[in-house]
């Protein structure tokens, strides 16, 4: 089988949508950093669609892997082209599939291989937004201050080493030094993550270290950045082997590394850019003046809940969200997670009908045809439950409301992170903070041996663990939270998942 290239494009059936700009004139006008699934599957599904809208061919994008070079191996051989399955099922629960072959993917840069040539494109004169999709862990900051850890190793790493830097932050400090330097213009800084005030958190973080740095750099840097904050929001899991061989027997040539996502695309973003964008609303971004009401929102209702399910699904065996959330019980109660205790926090957003989004996220979850497994959402809880349970907790305990719900889902997280479901299946827990979260489990083991009752032994435990303050802030302290998560913990351990949310309804 052929593979997928500009030369073979003329071979695909034609329903397959296919670039109409003339990409051999395109430029590199964006960088992207963490050139994942996500950001194919959404930022340049979006960047496709104003391409051909405007026919403006500044916007290419090259992506930088800050990691593996698997996305660059299998994309050069394709000359960047690469497909987005949009899925979802028919009336007849059958698998349906759209399929369009991106082109605005210029080339892949492997940071660790040449860090070098990524500085370099950083600081291209062609290069007016550098945007970033490196999960939350890829911050290096505490997740309940938003502070920079200067103790991560690879801040430590990228403050010695100014020509080779690791993360992205490093990686976007000397970049924008080499910018400076060139006497180049100014530059907009795109967090894509799903972190709250995104945009404001990579602000303070470029900042803090560029201050390190060198403080003239720093003053530069506000005067020639924006970092506008931004709400994404599309379901996107990982490509399976079976997706390759399926997608490419429909292409007709083979694609090595094509992308799935649910038909469902949303994305607002401020309209504070330095250098310019693309129509992006042509591909339906929202353009406002402050997004974080969107963003409590997303991470709140969306996040909040898919970690929530993640979590009980992986400990009752469910290995899909679909699947779970097909469990009554399973969506009873993340239903009325969401209405009774998330959605009373959120800002007012006149124009959102609620109910409307509450019953389209539920049918967002029910799509048999994405196959997203409910431990890829349970990895790194740690740096995930502050801003999608935490705050909802925190604002909830602040107006003396009730948070059995969202307590049950960070008792979740504290079950999973035992290591084994409910049916004794050991799953590894993939965290930054894996060590640490096993010491603090050992030691609340530890406080609660010598306690005869059972519930204040779990009690204990609770208040042991939650003194991981990165993670739970001015939680830890709280007797309400700790008592509400043991309950949790004791439910889940002594009833399983089910025999607890049974007792909840
Ligand atoms: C998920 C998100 O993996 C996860 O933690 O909750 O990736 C989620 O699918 C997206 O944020 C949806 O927009």
């Amino acid at each position: 089988m052929d593979r997928l290239h500009p030369t073979s494009l003329h071979q695909l059936p034609s329903d397959i949508a296919v670039p109409r700009y003339e990409r051999d004139a395109l430029r590199a006008g964006i960088v992207h950093l963490g050139v994942g699934a996500f950001q194919r599957a959404h930022l340049a599904v979006v960047t496709e669609a104003a391409l051909h809208a405007t026919n403006d061919l500044r916007w290419g994008i090259v992506g930088v892997s800050l990691r593996q070079a698997d996305t660059r191996d299998a994309l050069r051989p394709q000359a960047g082209l690469y497909t987005v399955a949009i899925r979802d099922a028919g009336e007849d629960g059958a698998p349906r599939e759209t399929l369009q072959v991106v082109g605005n993917l210029l080339d892949v840069l492997v940071a660790p291989e040449d860090p070098e040539a990524v500085l370099q494109r950083i600081a291209h004169a062609d290069t007016r937004i550098v945007s970033l999709t490196v999960t939350e862990k890829g911050y290096c900051h505490d997740p309940a201050t938003h502070a920079l850890r200067w103790d991560h190793p690879d801040i430590v790493h990228d403050l010695a080493h100014a020509a080779a830097p690791r993360s992205a932050v490093g990686m976007l400090v000397r970049g924008l030094q080499r910018r400076k330097a060139r006497g180049l213009g100014s530059v907009t800084l795109l967090s894509l993550d799903n972190l709250p005030a995104n945009g404001h958190t990579l602000r303070g973080l470029v900042l803090a270290f560029a201050d390190k740095v060198d403080a003239d750099l720093a003053a530069w840097i506000v005067a020639a950045c924006t970092f506008p904050n931004s709400m994404v929001d599309r379901i996107v899991p990982r490509t399976t082997a079976a997706d390759r061989e399926r997608i490419s027997a429909r292409l007709g040539v083979r694609d090595a590394w094509p992308v799935l996502g649910e038909p469902f695309l949303d994305w607002v973003v401020e309209d504070r850019f330095a250098a310019g964008r693309p129509d992006w609303a042509a591909g339906g971004a929202r353009f406002v003046d402050e997004a974080a009401p969107y963003e409590t929102l997303k991470l709140r209702m969306v996040n909040g809940t898919h970690s929530a399910l993640a979590y009980l699904g992986a400990m009752a065996g469910l290995a899909t969200v679909d699947r779970a959330i097909a469990e009554p019980l399973l969506r009873g109660y993340i239903d009325a997670l969401m209405r009774e205790e998330i959605a009373p926090t959120l800002p007012p957003l006149p124009q959102l009908d609620l109910d409307a989004y509450r019953a389209r996220l539920l049918q967002r979850y029910a799509n048999p045809a994405l196959q997203h497994q409910t431990r890829q959402i349970a990895m790194d809880g740690s740096q995930k439950l502050p801003q999608r349970l935490l705050g909802s907790v925190r604002d909830r305990l602040n107006a003396d409301q009730p948070i059995e719900r969202l307590a049950l889902a960070v008792a979740a997280w504290l079950h999973y992170l035992r290591g084994v479901d409910e049916a004794g299946r050991a799953h590894e827990i993939q965290d930054p903070l894996a060590g640490a979260l096993a010491e603090a489990m050992a030691q609340a083991d530890q406080a609660s041996q010598g306690v005869a009752d059972a519930q204040a032994a779990e009690r204990r435990r609770v208040e042991v663990f939650t003194r991981l303050t990165p993670l739970f802030g001015d939680l830890a302290a709280q007797p309400r939270f700790v008592a509400a998560v043991a309950r949790g913990t004791q439910a889940l351990r002594e009833r399983g998942v089910f025999g607890t949310l049974q007792a909840l309804c």
